[in-house]
């Protein structure tokens, strides 16, 4: 594959409304990103997506966007995010915006001049049908619950469809106008400095039309709109026109989010001459999902986890270069997810940092693009609700009644909603043991997790095996000018991967070969080395035996080691 300037980067996700807030109002805001961006150096990361931070009514949390050139006075000021992209240039740092695209806000101009004149131009920005008080264009249901359609204010004769929330309207990309405006609106984010975009939900822009009914999967009626999805084709001439009008002109990156594509499709979205830059792995998050609501899902294991990695790279290996996460805004946090309840259960704390280093450190040395989401380098942890109350993801409403509708007691959809909430990855980060983390001086807009008098970046500087220091160990080995090429760029070979809980693989370039290996489990194994280790590069603390064929490793011990 040709070099691309981000294949060497590492890369970090922020949610500016609760990574630092500078002006005590509770929410996080543009001006503490500035202020925390020289941690962001020290910890060496140096691509920053921001998850939106657009004018907003924040129904689906800025997801839902009124206007693609303001910035929410919420979050600061368009002065303050040119001064973020220009002290993030003078560290080495690329910014990138979320590109939310397919839909817009109810509160957007567009939507709110297509429900004043539906047969007008800004009719067609959106998808209006005719509505007889009864039937509905097609039984589709959206992905926060019911149907995909709803009355067009002011208009009941009317409907308009949204995938997501029914303040998010999709936005109608069979009318060039409205995909003109998008790409003007790009080419003006890009020309302030912006590295590019990660692009959400961009799979929705295509619909399987004309709108019709597809076999329910629940008793509603109603079927997954994201299933449906997987029924539409042509996106590709939307992406290859974006690509040609708003993206290659500028050389941007693009980091997107698809999901429901298999595998022998990964080359034309993000091959040497895909769609876009890089796509992010959602397999081990797609693993044990179903249209039934999370009371149904089964849970990851260390062999499920490992499979779903190898699957991916094998898919991607020489054709594409995948950005590689263990959790993001939309899912709980990767160490409260990957590693076993029954083990986390069994393990002393320091037992669960060495896991959450064994952790990081597998995803992060997998070949692609190192993607980091706030708090994951200190190992952040879901939250510990005790009532539905506290929770404020929509999905999570949704999948509580799920829940109780399928006979679930109160007490098993709570812990269910606890498990797979988005609200998990949204607490404050936790900067130090003060009150609310040292996030805010006022009251957070979400309740800090408690743990933070323990788990807290101050507490991590000061301990010099923390999981904080052991992702900056990740981001300097990768970097090393040593082991760049073959950690970077080199070749992935599972290793051993018929051993039970063992997940090992080998990067190789230009004449080295690293091993990474973690024993993904609270028993003892050992592994037959492939060839004598010439100098281990990193462990996790995890007690490992070495001889000249094989290595001893305890439970959740981890190793990064060159051989000869
Ligand atoms: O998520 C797209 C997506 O597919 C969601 O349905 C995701 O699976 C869901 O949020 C999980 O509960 C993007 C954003 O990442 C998400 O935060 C937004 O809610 C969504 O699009 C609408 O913009
Ligand atoms: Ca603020």
């Amino acid at each position: 594959m040709e070099r691309k300037w981000w294949h060497e980067k590492v890369a970090y996700q922020i949610y500016p409304k609760s990574f630092y807030d500078a002006n005590g109002d509770g929410i996080g805001d543009l001006q503490g990103v500035l202020a925390r961006l020289d941690y962001l150096q020290e910890l060496g990361v140096d691509i920053l997506w921001l998850s939106p931070i657009y004018c907003s009514p924040l129904a689906d949390q800025g997801y839902d966007i009124s206007d693609y050139y303001g910035i929410d006075p919420r979050f600061g000021t368009m002065e303050e995010l040119e001064a973020l992209i220009a002290e993030g240039r003078k560290r080495g740092m690329g910014v990138l915006m979320d590109l939310v695209v397919n839909h817009c806000s109810d509160e957007h101009e567009w939507f709110r001049k297509a429900c004043a004149d539906p047969d007008g131009p800004y009719g067609n920005f959106f998808y209006i049908e005719p509505y007889d008080g009864t039937h509905l264009p097609c039984n589709w249901r959206s992905t926060f619950g019911g149907p995909c359609w709803d009355v067009l204010p002011g208009h009941p004769d009317r409907v308009y469809f949204h995938t997501f929330h029914r303040k998010q309207p999709d936005l109608n990309w069979e009318n060039p106008q409205l995909r003109q405006e998008i790409y003007k609106m790009m080419r003006w984010w890009l020309d302030k400095g912006l590295a590019g975009f990660r692009v959400d939900a961009i799979i929705n822009i295509r619909k399987p039309l004309p709108w019709r009914d597809f076999p329910a999967d629940r008793e509603d009626g109603l079927c997954s709109v994201a299933s449906v999805q997987t029924q539409a084709t042509g996106i590709g001439a939307f992406l290859r026109e974006m690509k040609a009008e708003a993206l290659r002109p500028y050389n941007a990156f693009t980091a997107a989010e698809v999901f429901g594509i298999p595998p022998e499709r990964l080359p034309e979205f993000e091959g040497e001459d895909g769609y876009f830059s890089t796509l992010f792995d959602f397999s081990s998050e797609l693993f044990g999902q179903t249209a039934e609501g999370w009371h149904t899902y089964t849970r990851i294991t260390p062999e499920d986890y490992k499979r779903c990695c190898f699957a991916h790279q094998a898919a991607t290996a020489g054709v594409a270069f995948p950005a590689n996460i263990i959790e993001n805004h939309d899912e709980p946090r990767g160490v409260s997810r990957y590693i076993p309840a029954a083990d986390r259960a069994a393990m002393s704390p320091a037992q669960y940092e060495r896991a959450k280093k064994l952790l990081g450190g597998l995803s992060f040395f997998l070949r692609g693009l190192p993607f980091l989401y706030q708090g994951q380098e200190l190992g952040m942890e879901n939250v510990p609700f005790h009532s539905i109350a506290e929770l404020n993801d929509v999905s999570a409403a949704q999948n509580y009644a799920l829940a109780l509708a399928a006979g679930r007691s109160e007490e098993e959809a709570l812990a269910v909603c606890a498990l797979w909430s988005r609200d998990n990855a949204r607490t404050p980060f936790q900067w130090d043991a003060s009150p609310n983390a040292g996030f805010t001086t006022g009251t957070p807009w979400m309740r800090v997790n408690p743990n933070y008098t323990r788990l807290n970046l101050a507490q991590e500087r000061a301990q010099a095996d923390s999981v904080f220091h052991f992702y900056r160990k990740l981001i300097a080995l990768r970097r090393d000018a040593a082991y760049v090429e073959v950690l970077a760029h080199g070749s992935l070979t599972p290793y051993l991967p018929e051993q039970g809980n063992l997940m090992a693989y080998l990067r190789r370039n230009g004449g080295r070969t690293v091993l990474v290996a973690g024993n993904f489990q609270l028993e003892p194994q050992e592994m037959a080395l492939p060839a004598p280790i010439r100098q281990v590069l990193l462990t996790n603390g995890g007690a490992i035996a070495f001889w000249e064929d094989r290595v001893g490793l305890e439970g959740y011990a981890f190793l990064v080691a060159e051989l000869a």
